[in-house]
Formats: C-alpha cells, sequence, structure tokens
C-alpha cells in the first residue's frame, strides 16, 4: 500500500471516529425518538431553555397595550409573563408596556405586522381595519351574556376568525375581555335612543361604531384610545363607550357627569403575536406561548368580570349619576342600528355572518 494510500486511509479513519463521539443521532440527544418519558422530554426542554438563557440566546416579547396597568387586561399580560418566563426557564423574557407607552392599537398592530413588537391586545374594533370580517364582533346586541360570548370566542367560529389574521403577519392566540361597553357623557342623562340626539361621541376607529352611533343621532368622532381622555377633559366630544372598568380606571369619572348601561357591544380583545416572532419560535416555545395567553386570557376574564360589577357602584361614589336603561329602550335601540348592521352584514358577506349569529343562538340552548 503507497504512503499516499496509507495517509488517506488514516484521515478517513480519523473522521469517523470524531464523527462518532460528537454526532448521535437527533433522537439519542433529545430522547425524542425513543421510549422517553414526558418528564425526559420536558426536562430536554428546560434544560435546552435554561442552556439558550444561559448562552445569551434569550428572546423578547414586547407586550403593548393601550389601558394602564391597574385594568385587568394589564394584570393578564403580567399573568402571561409569569408564565411564559417559568415555563421556558428565561429563553424567552416578557415586557410588559401598558398607558400606549408604544402607541395605541393601529400603530401596535402595525409594528406586530413589521415585527418591531411582539405582542398586542386590541378590542376587535380596531382590528377590523385589518381584517374587515372582525366587524362582525362590534354588531350592535349579538352577544346577548359574556358566556356565551366566551363559547362562541372559544370555539370553531372564533378560531376561523383567528386564522384570519395570519394573512396580515399576526397570529391570533386567544381572546380576553374588554366587556360590555356602557355609555358615558357630561351632557344629560341618557335613558332611550331619543337621549343619544345631539351628543358628541368618540367612537373607537371602526366604520360601525362610527354608523350605528350616527343612526342613534349622535355626532360620532373617531379617536385613538390614547387620545380620549383629553378630549374628554377639553370638551372636544360630550362622551365616549367603555366598559365600566374602563370607564373608573382610566379616571374619567373626572371628566364625565353621567353613565348609562346601554352594554350596547360586548368587546372581546384577542392577544395577538407578530407572526414573524411566531415563526422564529421552537415547537415547544410555540405550545408554551399558546397556552399561556388561553391561561392568561381565563383569569384575566376573571378579573375584569369582577371589576365591572366593582366599578359600576365606584363611578356613583365619585359623583357619576348612573341612568339603567330598560330592556324596551335597548330594544328600541337595537331596531335603530338593525340598517347598519344590515348593511355591513351584506359587505361581509351573509353566509359568515349568519355562521356567527347561529353559534350565539346554539349557545344559548
Ligand atoms: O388597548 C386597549 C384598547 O384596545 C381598548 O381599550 C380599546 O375599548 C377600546 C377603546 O375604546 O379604544
Amino acid at each position: 500500500m503507497s504512503k499516499k494510500m496509507l495517509m488517506m486511509l488514516m484521515a478517513a479513519l480519523l473522521i469517523f471516529i470524531l464523527a462518532g463521539c460528537g454526532g448521535g443521532s437527533q433522537e439519542e440527544e433529545t430522547g425524542a425518538g425513543d421510549s422517553a418519558s414526558e418528564e425526559n422530554q420536558d426536562a430536554g426542554t428546560e434544560e435546552d431553555a435554561s442552556e439558550e438563557a444561559a448562552s445569551g440566546d434569550v428572546k423578547t416579547i414586547r407586550a403593548g397595550i393601550g389601558l394602564n396597568n391597574e385594568h385587568p387586561q394589564y394584570k393578564g399580560l403580567e399573568k402571561f409573563k409569569e408564565i411564559v418566563e417559568e415555563e421556558t426557564g428565561g429563553s424567552i423574557e416578557v415586557e410588559t408596556y401598558h398607558s400606549g407607552q408604544l402607541g395605541d392599537d393601529r400603530s401596535m398592530m402595525e409594528a406586530l405586522q413589521l415585527g418591531s413588537q411582539e405582542v398586542t391586545v386590541p378590542s376587535t374594533a380596531p382590528i377590523a381595519n385589518f381584517v374587515n370580517e372582525f366587524t362582525i364582533f362590534d354588531f350592535p346586541f349579538l352577544f346577548p351574556s359574556s358566556e356565551v360570548a366566551d363559547e362562541v370566542l372559544d370555539g370553531e367560529v372564533g378560531q376561523k376568525f383567528l386564522d384570519m389574521l395570519e394573512e396580515q403577519n399576526m397570529v391570533g392566540l386567544a381572546y380576553w375581555e374588554n366587556g360590555f361597553r356602557d355609555l358615558s357623557n357630561s351632557s344629560h342623562e341618557v335613558a332611550t335612543a331619543e337621549d343619544f340626539d345631539g351628543l358628541s361621541i368618540r367612537t373607537m376607529e371602526n366604520d360601525l361604531h362610527i354608523d350605528a352611533f350616527r343612526e342613534l343621532g349622535a355626532n360620532p368622532t373617531p379617536m385613538a384610545f390614547t387620545e380620549l381622555f383629553t378630549a374628554l377633559q377639553q370638551g372636544t366630544v360630550d362622551g365616549q363607550e367603555n366598559p365600566v372598568a374602563t370607564i373608573y380606571l382610566e379616571g374619567f369619572h373626572e371628566v364625565q357627569d353621567y353613565v348609562s348601561d346601554t352594554h350596547h357591544v360586548y368587546s372581546p380583545f384577542v392577544f395577538m403575536m407578530s407572526k414573524q416572532f411566531y415563526d422564529s419560535l421552537s415547537e415547544e416555545e410555540q405550545t408554551i406561548v399558546e397556552e399561556a395567553a388561553v391561561e392568561a386570557g381565563e383569569f384575566q376574564r376573571e378579573e375584569n368580570r369582577a371589576a365591572n360589577e366593582e366599578y359600576l357602584q365606584s363611578l356613583q361614589d365619585e359623583g357619576m349619576t348612573y341612568t339603567e336603561v330598560s330592556d324596551e329602550a335597548r330594544e328600541e335601540m337595537a331596531e335603530i342600528v338593525q340598517p347598519v348592521i344590515d348593511e355591513y352584514a351584506s359587505e361581509i358577506g351573509e353566509d359568515l355572518v349568519n355562521e356567527v349569529y347561529e353559534a350565539v343562538e346554539a349557545a344559548q340552548e
């Protein structure tokens, strides 16, 4: 055997030995292919995560909302942070921002599309500017109760809408709760539809809301939530509509005299993530953030329902006049805005609209 042949044989032998030491199948390394127990795999995930954390490969989620840090929406973000950081062993860190620190709903959703922010939790109304079908969830009087809303949103119909977000580079992970929207204003008591006449009302940036309040005789002014308190304080608008927890926790009672339990729309929040960031996660990390968004949402809904009960009394204690709206008055409001609903239903598509209404009916059986 020539010297050259011998050298080549030695080199091949050396390569074989080195490959055998550092290689090992994916399965041997992770135990994924053998009968490794869940614990081993979990241990593997956590071990991987803490290794990532130790190696500095930490991913950061910047999660921003419009409401302040006293609102259940922020408590839900903090719960999400707690779960994700614990379950990933620190390989994912969550930074939470409130009060529009990262921008208003529209700009935060645009930031998710660009990948410059990872999470936001807007109401469905501003989402309709990105996915028009979400308008349905702001049809006045669509959901008769929060329980019915939970069942529809957490079921097949709700998931169908979340899936629509992907084409906008956003991943919808869960529904949280803003709540039943009530009217506040600084002009007069509102007990019936005719009391809306002439009121200038700030609405969310959503065409249906604008058209519905106009149909009721009000003068709607669409505005980002971040500008609302100042507009109320300066009298730019007479009133606004939000769940009572928001009215109280955002201090609107300081600049508003009247509140009416119109309950004209049940407003869901959507917990959404930048698709660019979601796709960068491992399968294990994706499962963790998905489950954390749902678990934090269950917590947030509970906190929110307790808050909305508590704060109606607080608003009165702070001097606001509370006007109870009768079922008959609500029925009259619903009749007045029905032509607006019909117009949007035909624009969105009767089949999808009927599917939602049928799911609402089924959830009440
Ligand atoms: O981030 C919070 C906002 O999405 C939410 O408060 C929107 O209800 C809303 C409003 O009136 O703008």
